[in-house]
């Protein structure tokens, strides 16, 4: 048994575990300079992103957490299947009570049967904006199904926000505020020279390379707001894992990553040696759509050769590459149609036949009255507020236990805390795409939402179902693409489209050849897109998407599967040391 700490040679410390590690995460508030300003900010370890986590395929991986912030906390082991361990997923309120002030937690769960890049955030739950580190599970074999790299880069796509993020939050769940925007956008943790203050220029994120040399890039967008374009000068990528399954390679000059999301690729470091801009640049849709400010960071490739000021054939400044349009949201939906998986895995027979559970999904947004009022003024006015919804119901997070808490206090098909069921369908059908109905901002037409309401919603399946869903972005989420995340399994991604979903003409295009293996897929704007996955880990699973104002606006559900026959299709009874919420102090 072996651990110990690594310093890899491009952002943070690392904790390399091999088959059992504990470890420590110690959650704390400091503040950190950027932009000529002290921010209090919430740490782990006191480095942004986070330490990174890495192990090898079928490690037990075993964290103490020491929350020692002012805040309860949580952190979800994003992607991890989390198989029989639905206990420490570490999703607030649904399968824990948070980690309150001054108290420990330790989690403990199996890396096994996915290699690749994942990561960990805290998920109660905007303080993920720095909360957050990769997770790297690396091959057992030491093989990969390509040729092995010369090295490991992670590639954290984050945002600096100075601003405190309790109170963003809070103005989130009551309607959004398009003031509250980042500061901007990091790589690594660093914003790069693009951002500057009083005559001074925030830091690159440099890498060093050799030429000649294959890198993998392990990029993680981990932002709260945007889908990111990635980019190199000079160079091109070969896109070889995405959300920790290996794709089919395929090449492109262009990543695009959504939030949640994870792509690795395979960078050769082929071009004259020199210095090359990587940028990331966040899209957005176009107007009408209310605009964001436009964030971008950069950094450095930089060969180790290379002259550092004018000689060779190198010019003084970095090359900088061609980014996609900002509002160019194609460059996405290309990115994704191109992602193919390896079609030796073993559910995509499962999926391939019957289906047992439909779902059509419509995420959209509506609007409540203050106060529990039967009636009110909608329109913008004080007296409502605007909520995301899943097929017209806005997820309310139970506030007095845990959803799995609950499952666990009661018998097999028992109903509990009044959670009601998702409905399969959006209970009246519209015209979800067509732009009339985007709600524009103040300064426009006043926004003209419908009533809806906000319930704890949950859809039940049988051990082992075959689930289908269909994700239907609506123009009344204005015209967003909705990044869905499940916890506790993959899914596989069948097809995506423009405009509103049409099983008679659509069905037909389904991939069940080689779908892409995903737990994080991006549903266009104004588009769709179908997935299905065997429901085969017992336990309370959070389905959302990873846009933190659409989450925090209730975007939400919860999928629970039931235990099956035997002991090993059976969800075990909680760790000992779990935060209960009947413990907690409010
Ligand atoms: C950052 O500091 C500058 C100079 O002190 C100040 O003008 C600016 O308002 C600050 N920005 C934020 C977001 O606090
Ligand atoms: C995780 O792996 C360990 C070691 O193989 C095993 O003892 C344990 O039961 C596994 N845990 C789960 C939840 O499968
Ligand atoms: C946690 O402990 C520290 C140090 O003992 C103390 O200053 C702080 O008030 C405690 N926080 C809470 C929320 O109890
Ligand atoms: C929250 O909304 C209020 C009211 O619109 C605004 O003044 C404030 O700047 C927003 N952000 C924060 C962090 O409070
Ligand atoms: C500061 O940033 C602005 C905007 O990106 C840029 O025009 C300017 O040249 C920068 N200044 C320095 C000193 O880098
Ligand atoms: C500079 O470019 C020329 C022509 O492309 C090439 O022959 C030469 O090897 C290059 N030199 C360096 C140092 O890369
Ligand atoms: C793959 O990308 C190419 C070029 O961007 C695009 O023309 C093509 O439609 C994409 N394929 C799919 C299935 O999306
Ligand atoms: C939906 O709206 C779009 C855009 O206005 C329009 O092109 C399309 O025909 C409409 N579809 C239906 C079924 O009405
Ligand atoms: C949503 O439900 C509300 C009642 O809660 C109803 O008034 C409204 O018409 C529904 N909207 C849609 C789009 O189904
Ligand atoms: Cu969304």
């Amino acid at each position: 048994m072996v651990n110990g700490l690594l310093f890899d040679d491009c952002c943070s410390a690392g904790l390399v575990i091999f088959l059992t590690t504990v470890t420590s995460l110690e959650v704390k508030q400091e503040n950190m300079r950027h932009l000529c300003n002290d921010t209090l900010v919430t740490l782990v370890n006191g480095q942004f992103p986070g330490p990174a986590v890495e192990a090898t395929e079928g490690d037990t991986v075993i964290v103490h957490l020491v929350n020692e912030s002012p805040y309860g906390i949580t952190i979800h082991w994003h992607g991890v299947k989390q198989r029989l361990s639905c206990w420490d997923d570490g999703a607030g309120m649904i399968t824990q009570c948070p980690i309150q002030p001054n108290t420990t937690f330790t989690y403990r769960f199996n890396v096994t049967g996915q290699e690749g890049t994942l990561w960990w955030h805290a998920h109660v739950s905007i303080l993920r904006a720095t909360l957050h580190g990769i997770i790297i599970i690396r091959p057992k074999s030491g093989s990969y199904p390509f040729q092995k790299p010369h090295m490991d880069i992670p590639v954290i796509i984050g945002e600096w926000w100075q601003r405190d993020l309790m109170k963003v939050d809070k103005n989130f769940s009551n309607g959004g505020h398009f003031s509250d925007n980042p500061a901007g956008a990091t790589i690594n943790g660093k914003l790069g020279d693009l951002y500057n203050c009083s005559g001074f220029v925030e830091d690159n994120f440099v890498l060093n390379v050799e030429q000649g040399k294959t890198y993998m890039l392990r990029l993680v967008n981990a932002v709260l707001f945007s889908e990111y374009y990635f980019k190199v000068a000079g160079h091109k990528f070969t896109v070889v894992g995405a959300d920790a399954n290996y794709v089919k390679p395929y090449t492109t000059d262009v990543v695009a990553v959504a939030p949640g999301e994870t792509i690795d690729v395979l960078m050769v470091a082929d071009a004259p040696p020199c210095r090359y801009y990587m940028v990331a640049l966040a899209n957005q849709p176009p107007a009408p759509d209310p605009q964001i400010p436009v964030f971008m960071s950069r950094g450095v490739v930089q060969y180790n050769n290379a002259p550092i000021n004018v000689g060779g054939n190198c010019t003084k400044e970095a090359l900088m590459p061609e980014m996609p349009d900002q509002h160019d949201t194609l460059a996405s939906f290309y990115f994704h149609g191109n992602l193919s998986g390896l079609p030796s895995n073993p559910l995509l027979a499962q999926i391939q036949g019957h289906v047992d559970e439909h779902l059509y999904i419509a995420l959209g947004k509506g609007s409540i009255c203050k106060g529990n009022k039967p009636s009110c003024k909608r329109g913008g006015s004080d007296e409502s507020i605007e909520v995301a919804y899943m097929n017209n119901v806005s997820f309310h997070l139970p506030e007095k236990m845990s959803i799995l808490e609950a499952r666990q206090n009661t018998k097999a098909n028992g109903a509990f805390m009044g959670v009601q069921d998702l409905p399969s369908q959006p209970p009246r059908s519209f015209n979800f795409t067509d732009p009339a109905l985007i709600p524009v901002v103040p300064g426009g037409k006043l926004e003209e939402l419908e009533a809806t309401r906000k319930a704890t919603t949950m859809r039940r399946f049988a051990h082992n179902a075959v689930v289908e869903v269909v994700f239907q972005s609506t123009a009344t989420m204005q015209s967003d693409s909705n990044p869905m995340h499940l916890h506790g399994h993959d899914f596989f991604v069948l097809a995506q489209g423009h405009g509103n979903y049409n099983p008679a003409r659509d069905v037909s295009g389904y991939n069940l050849v080689d779908p892409a293996l995903k737990n994080t897929v991006q549903v266009p704007r104004l588009g769709w897109a179908a997935i299905r996955f065997v429901a085969d880990n017992p336990g309370a699973w959070f389905m959302h998407c990873h846009f933190e104002f659409h989450i925090a606006m209730g975007m939400a559900t919860v999928f629970e599967v039931a235990n099956g026959p035997t002991l090993d299709e059976t969800l075990p009874p909680p760790p000992s040391d779990l935060p209960k919420c009947t413990n907690m102090k409010e």
